[in-house]
């Protein structure tokens, strides 16, 4: 992807400021683009940003501005005439009603006799792609591309390339298929000759046309083949969880790079990726709380939510996010040294409440405060009373909510006796794993044990007992 132009490959950002967003809403959207590309591998060069009431329908920006960007690429900054096929002029109108055409855009719609090339100074830099932080219809990107002579993606198209570089398992790997094919579905809709074509008569008979039929075609097939491999995981995934079904779960969720994963290393000892990367995980890792309870306690830990997340990537993501709707706890972490974690947590919530999982009793901690000072941190307590303020780099802390976590369970055990007759002994084993034994004695029935356990498990163990 892009032609490296140092040992990295280079990208410019592109955003337009609506109406609506606040500076600093406008500047955190950015430092996000900036770090979602650099997670890609590319060193951002520059920025070209404009306040506009919309996005300009031909290529997002005005006239000037798109000049100013072309530079930074090696482009001509124009956007050739023909460029936007009239079906499309007409479904962006359509779509983009809100875009009050500025004069500078009302003239882009008409550029024509576009030069060839634009003479550069040789020593300019030129960046090989430019990411726009907003939805773009195929012809706007087609437009920019050959306004700018560099490779373009929108906001969706580098969270789903970073998805694709970072999945691991089967089942992440065949959903990011899924989510890059519905992405790429309506470009190749329209990126060729259109199947309007077809039906209203408009333009020449292209040669394409069968070619792109047959694009769709295997599409359509690829899209039902994975779809039947997901569901067959799932129906696996399923089973594996209803055999958990009983046991308490805990579900770390969180914005991307809160420190979730930190926090699942400290608690369960295991060696899950850990990484200053946005979207380190794509998997869900179910592990037990160590050093290990009687009943266990398993953590999960889970894909981390982001801003503008494209709808179908979410779908894709809907059977690892189960992890966080079946969880008996929910830990919300939040990195609190990031001035703009209030919005994080509001798009955690969002996401949440989406997938139906915002029922599930929560505890919100306020992570990487060993980044805070004490003024900051005693303001944090103020403004979110029910919070933990922790660190994940800290044990002392991270030992802290392993306690609280097992106090919290341990709170609905309730004691009970049982009795396993000696002639099924076998049984031992399963009151052993689900509850955890106080006293143990013989008599003649056989052995009896006194229990804490869940009230349910406690039920289904006498009558399996009885039974
Ligand atoms: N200073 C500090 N850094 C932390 C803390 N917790 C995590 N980090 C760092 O933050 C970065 C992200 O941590 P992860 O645990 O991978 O975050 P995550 O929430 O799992 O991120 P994704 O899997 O990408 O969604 C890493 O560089 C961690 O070392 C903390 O308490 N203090
Ligand atoms: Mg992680």
């Amino acid at each position: 992807m892009g032609i490296p132009t140092s040992d990295r490959p280079t990208a410019v950002l592109v955003a337009v400021q609506l109406p609506e967003v606040p500076d600093l809403d406008h500047a955190a959207n950015l430092a996000e683009l900036r770090r979602l590309v650099k997670t890609l591998g590319y060193d951002v060069v520059a920025t070209v940003s404009q306040k506009r009431s919309g996005l300009a329908r031909a290529a997002v920006l005005g006239e000037g501005k798109l000049k100013e960007l072309a530079e930074l690429t090696g482009g001509t900054g124009l956007v050739p005439s023909g460029a936007t096929p009239k079906r499309d002029k007409a479904r962006l109108r359509r779509d983009e009603a809100q875009d009050d055409a500025e004069s500078d855009d009302a003239e882009q719609d008409e550029a024509l006799d576009a030069p060839e090339v634009s003479a550069l100074p040789a020593n300019t830099p030129r960046a090989s792609v430019v990411v726009v932080d907003h939805e773009l219809t195929p012809s706007q990107i087609r437009n920019l591309e050959r306004a700018t002579n560099a490779e373009v993606f929108d906001r969706t198209g580098v969270i789903v390339e970073i998805f694709h570089r970072h999945a691991k398992s089967r089942e992440a790997r065949l959903q990011v298929e899924l989510a890059r094919l519905s992405y790429t579905a309506p470009r190749l809709r329209e990126a060729g000759a259109g199947g309007d074509r077809q039906r209203g008569g408009v333009g020449g008979r292209g040669a394409g046309e069968s070619a792109l039929e047959l694009d769709r075609r295997k599409v359509r097939d690829r899209v039902a083949q994975l779809r039947d491999e997901l569901a067959a995981i799932q129906r696996d995934n399923d089973a594996r969880r209803s055999h958990r079904h009983e046991q308490r779960r805990v579900a770390l969720v969180g914005y991307t790079n809160a420190g979730k994963s930190s926090l699942m290393r400290g608690l369960t000892m295991s060696e899950v990726l850990v990484e200053d990367k946005l979207f380190a995980t794509l998997d869900t890792t179910v592990r037990a709380l160590q050093p290990e309870t009687k009943p266990r306690i398993l953590v999960s830990d889970t894909v981390g939510f982001i801003k503008k997340l494209p709808h179908d990537l979410v779908a894709s993501f809907r059977s690892t996010l189960d992890e966080a709707r079946e969880a008996t706890l929910l830990l919300f972490v939040a990195d609190a040294s990031d001035p703009t974690f209030r919005a994080q947590l509001a798009v955690t919530h969002e996401v949440l409440a989406e997938i139906g999982a915002n029922e599930v009793p929560a505890w919100l901690l306020l992570n990487k405060v060993d980044r805070l000072d004490d003024a900051a941190q005693a303001a944090l307590v103020t403004e979110f009373p029910q919070a933990r303020l922790l660190s994940a780099k800290t044990p002392v802390d991270v030992a802290k909510l392993r306690e609280a976590i097992v106090a919290h369970f341990d709170q609905s055990l309730i004691e009970g006796e049982l009795v396993v007759p000696y002639a099924r002994q076998h049984l031992v084993g399963e009151v052993h794993g689900a509850a955890r034994v106080l006293s143990e004695s013989y008599d003649a029935e056989g052995a009896r044990f006194r229990v804490l356990a869940d009230v349910a498990v406690l039920a289904r163990l006498q009558s399996l007992l009885v039974g």
